[in-house]
């Protein structure tokens, strides 16, 4: 646990902590190998189309170019290890899985929940005479370098933040401060031999030095990626809706991490959503404050035609042909190819006239490939 060099930096970490943080303080300031880690992951092109990582990366990766003042990082982790809610007994097409961070509806399922929580901590530095500036989770903040240099847990093969007694299941945040603290100690590796994670990663896209290539992960393709998820990518897929969490399920440190946050309440039907909703109208209600909002109906639907097409079910058949004829063209792009793999030829060639020419020429490709 962090080695504070001032007991004021020792009340605010308890205060955080009865606020039910797991917290810890590391220095404002990373270590140098972080930004050449970093540029080496861009320079490869491993961040696919996350153009936004690319913007402002001195600063991103050294905050006190622009915040002269900070000095510290209190790092924030809510545990999300809270158990799968029963799927709701009904007749809904519910045969996609979601990563667990995201079974929380609260947008962005930090974000509006910890915003109290973290004001309070914020609060309790002003009191003292410090201030105090917050990341929250998509912010460009690097959260795991910072979590790393709190020594709360060690970056795992996997890329993600271990913790002994938390696992991956953490959500992260940052304040930056300027309260003094001395470095802690690193929390040591932990992986050891172990390998498990880069073994099952269904795409390959761990590369074992704890980063992945987001153009191979199922992560990116179903929550990042806009426009259409090439066809090569649909197996790796599987059944995976919306995030994935593979990396995480094998990881030896998560068989016994049990700890949530107690204002994160799992919604069934997110956790295990009716594909069908993804298709229909009525999105936005139904899905109301959560990150399938964010991603938005397109993206949403996309997926959920991947996962129908993959699982090979003929019974869906009625679904992905409604599909055909929806008003948005990824969406009839993405059916074109789920049509053919569930042996609905006649429909899909009827989107070869499609006026959109990404359909029609996608429509086309799907029936060629299935041809070849
Ligand atoms: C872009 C992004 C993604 C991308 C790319 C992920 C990646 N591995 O790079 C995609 C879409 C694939 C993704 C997927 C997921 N993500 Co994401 N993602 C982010 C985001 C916005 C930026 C990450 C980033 O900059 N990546 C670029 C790489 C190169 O940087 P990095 O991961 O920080 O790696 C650095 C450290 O490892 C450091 N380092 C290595 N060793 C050491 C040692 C020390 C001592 C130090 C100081 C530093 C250090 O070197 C690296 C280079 O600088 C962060 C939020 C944020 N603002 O930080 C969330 C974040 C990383 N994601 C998170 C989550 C939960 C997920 C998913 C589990 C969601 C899901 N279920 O699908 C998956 C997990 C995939 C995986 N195995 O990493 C959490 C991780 C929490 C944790 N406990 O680690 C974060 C922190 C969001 C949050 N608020 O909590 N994500
Ligand atoms: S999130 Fe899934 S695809 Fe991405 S690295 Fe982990 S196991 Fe592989
Ligand atoms: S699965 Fe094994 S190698 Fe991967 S992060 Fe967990 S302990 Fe480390």
């Amino acid at each position: 646990m962090s080695a504070v060099a001032t007991s004021t930096a020792d009340e605010i970490r308890k205060a955080a902590e009865r606020l039910g943080f797991v917290a810890a303080w590391a220095p404002a300031a990373l270590p140098g190998f972080v930004e050449q880690r970093y540029a080496a992951w861009l320079a490869a092109g491993r961040h696919a189309m996350m153009g936004e990582l690319l913007r402002g990366v001195e600063v991103r990766l050294d905050a006190t170019q622009r915040f002269g003042w900070a000095r510290s990082a209190l790092v924030l982790a809510l545990p999300h290890a809270y158990p799968q809610p029963a799927a709701p007994a009904d007749d809904g097409v519910r045969i996609g899985r979601v990563g667990r961070v995201f079974w929380v509806r609260e947008q962005t399922f930090v974000e509006r929940l910890a915003r109290p929580a973290i004001d309070a901590v914020k609060q309790a530095l002003r009191e003292v005479g410090h201030r105090a500036r917050d990341w929250i989770d998509q912010g460009p903040l690097p959260l795991r370098s910072h979590a790393a240099g709190s020594g709360l847990g060690w970056i795992g093969r996997s890329g993600m933040l271990v913790s002994t007694r938390l696992g991956t299941a953490t959500t992260l945040a940052v304040l930056l401060t300027d309260v003094e603290v001395e470095p802690p100690a690193p929390h040591p590796d932990r992986c050891g031999t172990c390998r498990r994670c880069v073994d099952r990663c269904p795409t390959g896209a761990l590369l074992g030095d704890g980063t992945l290539d987001a153009r191979r992960c199922v992560s990116y393709w179903t929550t990042q990626h806009p426009g259409l998820v090439p066809v090569e990518a649909w197996a790796g897929i599987g059944d995976w809706v919306f995030g994935c969490d593979v990396c995480q399920q094998v990881c030896p440190w998560n068989a016994r991490a049990d700890a949530a946050w107690a204002r994160y309440v799992p919604d069934p039907e997110l956790a295990r959503p009716d594909l069908r909703r993804f298709l229909a109208p009525g999105f936005e209600r139904a899905f109301a404050g959560s990150a399938f909002e964010r991603a938005g109906r397109s993206r949403m639907a996309r997926n959920a035609l991947i996962v129908l097409a993959n699982a090979g079910d003929p019974g869906h058949l009625g679904l992905v042909r409604a599909a055909a004829g929806d008003a948005d063209p990824i969406v009839r792009a993405t059916a074109a190819h789920a049509l053919v793999r569930l042996g609905d030829r006649a429909t899909a060639d009827r989107l070869r006239a499609d006026p959109n020419e990404t359909v029609a020429g996608e429509a086309q490709a799907a029936l060629l490939g299935a041809a070849a």
